[in-house]
């Protein structure tokens, strides 16, 4: 019997694989719309209007932390809680939950870094309907308006946003089913103990006028009600059939049921930004940088999913979610995180969406009173309202602010930012070898070599295929003896086997996540039949983490590391091919509210993992395909299954745009597209676009052909060669922003509009990028092309093409012939970016390699830059201070290396080869100095013709001090 369901699983393994591979498109069927899931559709239809909330002023209650204030819904009598604190670092944060809950509602464990500190907020006006407070440190002041409730931030006497000002804030409090003789009778009880325990709370003590917000009803929302009644004529409606309908006590999509034990639990808030036209971030969608409004379609849904095949240009739910959102204008940027891990969507609607310029001019030329507006509405199926405005005033500051609550972005290994060789199988030992050799007989740097799931025995993660990985340890010494490394994938799925040691462990601890009836819940994925660990409890990140011990995981070496895949989760058998909403977690919290934190957890305890078995001593890398706010702590995200199509190609950018606006600046995109087969031009292309991308893999479905960089004559080989060496001589660059992400926060790859904030052209622009505040990269990504129009921003600012080193003034659109070899990336006139010429193997091989500095003068003749650079591998970064932060600076023709952090230390062997200034005029002497005040001459090198100035072999290490003076 038992094989017989055996091989009934795997004939739906290979049916799912069958229809994996033979569809062509998302089957959008697989996944909800807002209208069929039942909260989103409830809150949907609740339109703007009169908020029948009223702030109870008078319970006004002013703590060291916080202040707090009820809400009353004048309708239906509930009470919330509103608490509002304001938070270090410009930021304000906004809890609303309920004030006398039948049980608790989920509060998002485990993301923030610390408990926000707070800044004590002071009353400093008060009339009948209002109070204004004031945030100290800034001139941000708070006003509470009592009737309709509502929360206006200002800025001196600028209103910045408000809160509830279109009354979408919708609470559906938890509640007793009403539907059965004993729910009757414990709804009785209940609220007959909610009213005993109100008589005897402090709340009661309220003055008279303020008190109804003792008496609850115990009933459905009425403003969701007077939403949701399709007809209100109809008598004596079943509340039990409405229930059913609304999907208020049960929900059944496609052939599976949502048991919803809690009943409606959803909430929701509106968030108007006057003076805002531009909103950006929520990833993850494949969708264009600036967000789009929602009035005609669904909103943006943040709800991790394995989607198939995804659509391009739309707002479905991917793989993972970052429920922040930045607003930008020529003035100030400002960022809303909703603290929610449940299935959340927003809708985004604009007074100018869909105006053309010339609608615009009209409207500014007829004096036309309307402000631009943006109005945002968060809606999520459980949990609290606990969301965070970050108040900027500056990107950076949002940014800062964002880092200061999240954490940052940790600081990759230095051969994480090499070149990964991947597809969906390297077949065995040999083909990984013949893979390793090829790279090195091309000419072609790379740092890791890639296992995707067939390299298990059977599916079983932490395992290897006998036959296929006989000698697992000899590849790995093999490789490191190349100096590379190999990263193996680990999917949380766990196949339900007793003579699997993993399958066990875990089962013996009792840590699987359960069905609604008490089992283990199973569901189906790669290995058949699999339990799905519960990474929510500690307990089981904890014994994950040690399955990565050397004695533990057999056959793995330190240069081995982890891809954490499928950890939405997937469930090939599920509803949305994931969990159910009622599968049960740690303490009893519901799969519905935690769902966007799963992959969250399974990268966390991975990444514990890996520092484990280092015994604190080695940062991790793992790869992970679901995210959340924070994710950027443990590791990289790539944008999942993408296809062999030059609109894949195009969206990778505002994809890994909106990660890093988000946090997550290790975001990388499949190279050459996952399934389907890319042409050789598309190829070549999508090299050229990953080499500028933080994360760069190339990787490939199973079913395609081989497409190893060399496969495709000469030309292609060469073409491809030259931008992997060019990432690789562009890496301390590349490690420089990565440390200045983990240190601030600020994304590696940026919008232009991170860097020309007032510069209105850059908001919408995402077919180029720069990278930190030096490069601006805009990769050619039509197919046939013969140039590029890339738009050159900065009043008065000039570019140098890093390649012909001609200069362009700023701003224009530039048109750029190209041909495949063409790459157009431009370094901005004002900034020093460091380079290793000497390209090899890895990264690892290139550790003691000299830099050249180049050097691009801004119309002042001026530029500075930095450089880090430390082991590459450890955490004595942290620990120890051992790292070199230079910082580089120009100015009156002396070029300075000076010391950026005083308390940082560290030897290298590194040497300055060679300066290439930009924009120079030729000198007639060039010296350099020592700190001890010796001095030296400079050989040069000026051509008037392109007016670079060359200095050959300044030869002094890199880590010292320094100034090159030109006369
Ligand atoms: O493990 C197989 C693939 C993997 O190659 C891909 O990168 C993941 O996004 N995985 C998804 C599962 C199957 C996809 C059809």
């Amino acid at each position: 019997m038992a094989a017989v369901t055996e091989r009934f699983q795997q004939l739906f393994v290979v049916w799912i694989v069958l229809s994996i591979t033979s569809s062509v498109a998302v089957d959008r069927n697989n996944f909800k719309t807002c209208s069929q899931s039942s909260f989103c559709k409830r809150q949907r239809n609740v339109k703007p209007g009169s908020s029948p909330y009223r702030a109870l002023l008078n319970s006004l209650e002013l703590t060291e932390k916080n202040i707090k204030v009820q809400l009353i819904n004048e309708v239906n009598k509930v009470p919330l809680l509103l608490e509002i604190y304001g938070l270090e670092g410009n930021m304000t944060r906004i809890k609303i939950t309920e004030l006398n809950p039948l049980k608790p509602r989920y509060e998002v464990p485990d993301v923030l870094i610390q408990d926000p500190p707070t800044l004590p907020l002071a009353v400093t006006g008060r009339d009948d309907n209002s109070i204004e407070l004031a945030l100290s440190q800034t001139d941000h002041r708070l006003i509470i308006t009592s009737k309709p409730f509502r929360l206006d931030i200002m800025a001196g006497n600028e209103l910045v946003l408000s809160v509830n000002s279109r009354g979408l804030l919708v609470f559906e409090h938890l509640r007793q089913r009403k539907d059965t003789f004993s729910d009757k009778i414990s709804s009785t009880v209940g609220s007959m103990w909610d009213r005993i325990k109100s008589l005897f709370s402090s709340e009661s003590k309220q003055e008279n006028s303020e008190s109804e917000a003792e008496k609850p009803e115990d009933g459905n929302s009425e403003q969701l009600d007077a939403a949701e009644k399709v007809d209100e004529a109809e008598p004596e409606k079943n509340e039990k059939d409405e229930d059913t309908e609304n999907g208020m006590w049960e929900e059944t999509f496609k052939t599976h049921r949502d048991s919803k034990p809690n009943g409606p639990t959803s909430i929701s808030l509106d968030f108007s930004l006057p003076g805002f036209e531009n909103v950006y971030g929520i990833p993850e969608h494949a969708d264009n940088l600036k967000l789009k409004t929602t009035d005609n379609g669904d909103p943006y849904r943040l709800y991790n999913l394995d989607v198939f095949q995804y659509e391009l240009y739309n707002p479905m739910s991917l793989y993972g979610a970052v429920p922040l959102m930045l607003a930008h204008n020529a003035q100030r940027t400002l960022g809303i995180f909703w603290l929610n891990s449940a299935e959340t969507w927003v809708d985004i609607s604009s007074n100018t969406a869909g105006k053309t310029v010339f609608g615009k001019m009209l409207d500014y030329v007829q004096g036309s009173k309307e402000a631009p507006q943006t109005d945002v509405r968060w809606i999520s199926e459980s949990g609290i309202i606990d969301v965070f405005i970050l108040l900027g005033p500056k990107s950076t500051n949002v940014f800062h602010q964002y880092a200061s609550l999240t954490g940052t972005q940790a600081l990759p290994p230095l051969f994480t930012i090499g070149y990964h060789q991947c597809r969906w199988n390297y077949n065995d030992q040999e083909d990984v070898r013949n893979v390793d050799a090829g790279l090195d007989d091309h000419d072609i740097p790379c740092d890791v070599i890639w296992l995707d799931i067939e390299h298990t025995d059977g599916k079983r993660y932490f395992t290897w295929d006998p036959n296929k990985f006989p000698k697992p340890q000899d590849m790995l010494q093999e490789l490191e003896a190349k100096k590379r490394k190999m990263v193996t994938i680990v999917d949380p799925h766990i196949k339900v086997d007793s003579g699997y040691k993993i399958y066990n462990e875990i089962r013996s601890h009792d840590l699987y996540t359960k069905s609604k009836d008490g089992n283990d819940y199973e569901g189906w994925c790669w290995p058949g039949n699999a339990g799905y660990p519960d990474f929510t409890n500690p307990e089981m990140r904890s014994l994950w983490a040690k399955m990565f011990a050397y004695d533990q995981y057999e056959g793995s070496r330190e240069n081995l590391y982890t891809w954490n895949d499928m950890n939405e989760p997937s469930v090939f058998n599920g509803p949305e091919v994931t969990m159910h909403k009622d599968v049960v977690h740690n303490g009893g919290w519901e799969n519905r509210d935690v769902h966007n934190l799963y992959g969250y957890y399974v990268q966390m305890a991975t990444a514990e993992g890996q520092v484990l078995r280092s015994g604190g001593k080695e940062r991790p890398f793992v790869l992970t395909r679901a995210f959340f706010a924070g994710s950027q702590r443990y590791g990289a995200v790539w944008t999942g299954d993408n296809a062999a199509e030059w609109d894949h190609l195009k969206i990778s950018i505002p994809m890994c745009l909106s990660l890093g606006l988000a946090g997550i600046s290790f975001c990388g995109a499949d190279v050459g597209g996952f399934f389907k087969t890319p042409s050789t031009e598309l190829l070549v292309r999508w090299y050229q676009m990953g080499a500028y991308h933080p994360f760069f893999r190339a990787h490939a479905h199973l079913d395609t052909p081989r497409r190893e960089p060399w496969l495709f004559g000469e030309e292609n080989t060469k073409l491809i060669r030259s931008v992997v060496r060019e990432r690789y001589a562009l890496l301390p660059f590349w490690y420089t922003l990565f440390y200045n992400a983990y240190r601030t926060g600020v994304p590696v790859m940026r919008p232009l509009w991170v860097e020309f904030p007032a510069d209105v052209t850059t908001f919408a622009i995402d077919n180029e990028f720069m990278l930190g505040n030096a490069l601006l990269v805009h990769p050619v990504a039509e197919e046939g092309s013969r140039g590029v129009t890339a738009y050159l921003p900065g009043t008065g600012e000039v570019w140098y093409d890093v390649r012909s080193f001609q200069k362009y003034i700023a701003p224009q659109q530039l048109y750029i012939p190209v041909t495949m070899s063409s790459v157009p990336v431009f370094q901005r006139g004002g900034t020093i970016i460091p380079r290793k010429n000497r390209v090899r193997r890895s990264s690892s091989c290139m550790i003691n390699d000299p830099y050249t500095l180049y050097v691009a003068l801004s119309s002042q003749n001026t530029a500075d830059g930095e450089l880090y650079e430390d082991d590459g591998h450890s955490f004595n970064f942290q620990t120890k201070k051992e790292y070199i932060h230079r910082k580089f600076t120009f100015i009156n023709n002396i070029l300075t290396s000076s010391n950026a952090d005083n308390s940082s230390h560290f030897t290298t062997k590194a040497w300055l080869e060679k300066v290439v200034v930009m924009g120079a005029q030729k000198p007639s002497k060039v010296h350099i100095q020592m700190k001890d005040g010796s001095t030296s001459e400079v050989e040069y090198e000026f051509d008037a013709a392109t007016s670079i100035l060359t200095l050959r072999k300044p030869a002094v290490n890199i880590a010292s001090d320094w100034t090159i003076l030109l006369r």
